[in-house]
């Protein structure tokens, strides 16, 4: 494994809800670098980014925040990229996740330049798919998959030089069990794979991530967008949107040994975690554990 690159981006300006802002803080104060570290993991932390306050303003036709969540991407995007083209893993610790647009943007970008397979995990509870069109709340962090794919406002969709960034072949979700319903339409139209919890329920984690990693290359570079309300709500209450119902700590561990198993992980996104929700920095402690799985802490006792 390559340096790890930690980075932070302390905003909640894609959310309606504070608190996202202090994800990184938290992260901080679980340990994660150490822990990797204890792994014989190569890790820096190389602080955090900066970016525009929150405004707390109401939806601007169907969007809030439109301009502060451009620039806080566009501070990601030049960050991820940097690290990539040191040769780098980057880990964005957010923040809410409208800034995976910026992250993913420049993974896509890398693998274009760098004739890599782009391969994307989306753990979540929520698809990420709407626009400013079908959105209940104007939340852009409701949005960056319909933007990766090339529909949404024009300075999020154009991030990394090339609309879309990616095609949906590239993208599958794991975890959905909330999905909005005009949201559900178009995501059947985007094409993009999702394994929702029914899915989970019936044929189990094991055989879900299967079929979610069959068929990665040498030479595909596979990205996780991890947003924390993935996990059942039960175990991870430190999100804005927790949701009954998500994958228990063990399924969560499976998913992140099998992704570690693959060898492919080459950038990370930790999105949404919320320390204003949580109780005494329970869901931080739960993120780590889970990234020391993703990075291979269970190879080591095998
Ligand atoms: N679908 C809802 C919306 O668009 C909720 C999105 N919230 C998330 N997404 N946390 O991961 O506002
Ligand atoms: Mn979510
Ligand atoms: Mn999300
Ligand atoms: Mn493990």
């Amino acid at each position: 494994m390559n340096k790890i690159r930690m980075m932070g981006a302390p905003t909640d300006v894609g959310a309606s809800r504070r608190g996202a802002s202090m994800g990184p803080a938290a992260l901080r104060v679980a340990e994660l670098q150490r822990s990797l570290q204890q792994h014989g993991l190569e890790v820096i932390d190389g602080g955090d980014l900066g970016g525009p306050a929150n405004p707390q303003q109401p939806p601007v036709q169907g969007l809030r925040h439109l301009e502060q969540v451009v620039q806080w991407n566009q501070a990601v995007f030049d960050a991820v990229s940097g690290s990539l083209a040191e040769g780098e893993v980057p880990l964005l610790m957010g923040g809410d996740h409208a800034l995976a647009v910026g992250s993913i943007a420049a993974v896509a970008r890398h693998c274009r330049t760098h004739g890599k397979d782009l391969r994307v995990l989306w753990l979540d509870a929520h698809a990420d798919a709407n626009t400013s069109q079908s959105t209940p709340t104007g939340n852009i962090h409701g949005m960056p998959v319909a933007c990766l794919l090339g529909v949404g406002p024009d300075a999020l969709t154009r991030m990394g030089g090339q609309t879309p960034a990616m095609q949906p072949q590239q993208i599958c979700q794991i975890g959905i069990r909330s999905v909005d319903r005009e949201e559900k339409r178009h995501l059947r139209e985007l094409g993009v794979r999702v394994f929702d919890m029914r899915h989970i329920d019936e044929y189990g984690m094991r055989a879900t991530m299967q079929e979610a990693l069959a068929g990665m290359e040498p030479d595909t570079h596979l990205h996780v967008s991890f947003d924390v309300d993935f996990l059942d709500a039960a175990l991870a209450p430190g999100v804005g949107t927790a949701v009954l119902g998500g994958p228990t700590y063990r399924e969560a561990q499976l998913c992140m040994e099998m992704i570690a198993d693959t060898g492919r992980l080459a950038s990370l996104d930790v999105m949404e975690l919320n320390p204003a929700c949580d109780v005494r920095n329970q869901t931080a402690e739960v993120v780590v554990d889970l990234v020391e799985s993703l990075f291979g802490k269970s190879t080591l006792i095998r």
